[in-house]
């Protein structure tokens, strides 16, 4: 909320919406753009004091488009990536491969190492494995991962690539309210049963 005679100003460049004033108002600002926000005085004893609550008001600058790329699922420090890689077991590494690349190719993951020879390949957005393969038993089913995806439209796209590469839907693309108000999932069986998800939290 702009204010245009705040009793003190303090210059803070906001690296994160949430700490200092609430992410809605942040967002209003465009990159580089300053402005007055006030801070969040939820829990804030002091927050009934109009002269202390005014003295709250911060002076904000947008560090960049990276806190608009919190909405986009990639790791940040409010959502880091919770494991260094993943690994699922397949009954048939050629099949399984196929499928993945093509499903998460939508996503921009791709076969980034294979072990052709063992029967396995990690799959990783940049050069890094993050999601492996591998034939061996015991054949796992029913496992669920969630990949993200920048927006709806990735989204979309994945389920419809997965489709065609032979998985069996388990839920078109669409928000999951019971989930979160701006969840934008949709779901597909691969070859093994495992259930696989693209997500996006893109606020549309
Ligand atoms: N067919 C459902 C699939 C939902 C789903 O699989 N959700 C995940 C969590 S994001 C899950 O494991 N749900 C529990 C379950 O299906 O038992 C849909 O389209 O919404």
């Amino acid at each position: 909320m702009l204010c245009d005679r705040p009793r003190r100003e303090v210059d803070v460049r906001v690296g994160e919406a949430g700490e200092d004033a609430p992410a809605a108002e942040v967002d209003r600002l465009r990159a580089r753009e300053r402005g007055l926000v006030y801070a969040d005085t939820a829990g804030d004893p002091l927050a009934r004091d109009r002269e202390r609550a005014r003295e709250r008001q911060r002076r904000v600058e947008r560090a960049d488009d990276a806190v608009l790329e919190d909405h986009a699922g990639e790791p940040n420090e409010r959502s880091p990536r919770v494991f260094d890689h993943v690994g699922l077991n397949v009954t048939d590494y050629a099949a399984s491969r196929v499928f993945y690349e093509q499903a998460l190719a939508p996503l921009g993951w791709k076969v980034v190492l294979a072990f052709d020879e063992w029967k396995g390949c990690g799959f990783g957005t940049a050069d890094k494995p993050e999601f492996w393969i591998f034939q061996r038993e015991p054949f796992g089913t029913g496992t669920h991962v969630a990949f993200p995806a920048p927006d709806r439209a990735a989204v979309d796209a994945f389920h419809a690539a997965a489709v065609v590469a032979g998985g069996r839907d388990n839920g078109g693309p669409g928000i999951r309210e019971q989930y979160a108000p701006t969840y934008y999932g949709a779901f597909v069986h691969d070859p093994d049963g495992n259930n696989i998800e693209a997500v996006s939290h893109a606020p549309s």
